[in-house]
């Protein structure tokens, strides 16, 4: 990315109408939170079979929550980076600036964010399995099996785990926005997981500019008009100057 991509990123960003960003945890990473695959990746250290699906689940719940525990103690003290406020600045700046994350931390929420489509939940809500009430709760000491006040069945995190559908109301404001969007930012993710890892090219296909903010090449960089390789935190400021 010459210096001269960049000016015409901003000035195709800042001619916008509705401006998209999509982010992965490499976002949240430069706030001390793990990302899933870097070196020092949640799944490194536990397989993802083993604990977020709904298998693991109805076989060991109390497993299952002490990943979510230990994860939620880990956010408990993080706050956004630069990469984040930026976004909730573009928000500020930008008509419709909309951001569809895979993030569940919450930390676009914490950054002023505002027009957020969270593809897989928030870690910060439970849901009751038995009568689907949902509830925010931030505490970080929370029982080892949680039960729900209202009908007393097992609380679950309100996440999207492996093998099982996304919220088709949220599936369709993200669809919505890929297709209204004239630029789309592919922002910290590894581009494996679908139906996330696939939206890049639905905007790309619909005449979209599409640029991947990312430390280094994914599977989809070739389909993007821009790879911009570096830390969120430090590249997204750049667009704001
Ligand atoms: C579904 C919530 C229909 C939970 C998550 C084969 C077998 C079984 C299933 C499948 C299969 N093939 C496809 C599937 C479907 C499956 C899937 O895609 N599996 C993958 C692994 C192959 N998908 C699903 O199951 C989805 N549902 O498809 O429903 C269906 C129904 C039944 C059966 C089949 C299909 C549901 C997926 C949602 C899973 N839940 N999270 C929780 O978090 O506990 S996904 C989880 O991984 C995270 O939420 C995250 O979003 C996601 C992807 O990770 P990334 O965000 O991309 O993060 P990652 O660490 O991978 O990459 C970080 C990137 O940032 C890297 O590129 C790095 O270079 C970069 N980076 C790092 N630092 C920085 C940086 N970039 C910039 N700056 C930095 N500083
Ligand atoms: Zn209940």
């Amino acid at each position: 990315m010459t210096e001269t991509d960049i000016e015409l990123l901003k000035t195709k960003l800042f001619g916008s109408q509705h401006a998209v960003a999509l982010t992965g945890a490499g976002i949240s990473a430069e706030s001390g939170v793990p990302t899933f695959r870097g070196q020092d990746g949640l799944w490194q250290h536990y397989r993802a079979v083993d604990l977020a699906t709904p298998e693991a689940f109805g076989r060991d719940p109390r497993l299952v929550w002490e990943f979510y525990q230990w994860r939620r103690r880990l956010l408990g003290p993080v706050r956004p980076n630069p990469a984040h406020t930026t976004l909730a600045e573009l928000e500020r700046r930008l008509p419709n600036f909309t951001v569809i994350t895979q993030n569940i931390d919450g930390l676009h929420q914490m950054a002023g964010s505002r027009r957020i489509i969270e593809l897989h939940g928030n870690i910060w809500y439970l849901r009751c399995t038995g009568c689907g009430l949902i509830l925010e709760d931030r505490r970080t000491d929370l029982p080892p099996l949680p039960k729900c006040d209202a009908c007393g069945r097992l609380l679950r995190p309100h996440v999207v785990w492996f093998g099982e559908m996304l919220d088709p109301v949220v599936l369709d404001q993200a669809y919505a926005a890929l297709h209204t969007c004239e630029m789309l930012l592919v922002i910290g993710t590894s581009g494996l997981v679908q139906p996330a890892a696939s939206m890049g090219a639905v905007a790309k296909h619909r005449g979209a500019l599409v640029v991947e903010i990312n430390l280094e090449p994914t599977p989809q960089s070739d389909l993007y008009d821009f790879s911009w390789q570096g830390k969120a935190g430090e590249l997204l400021p750049q667009l704001l100057q």
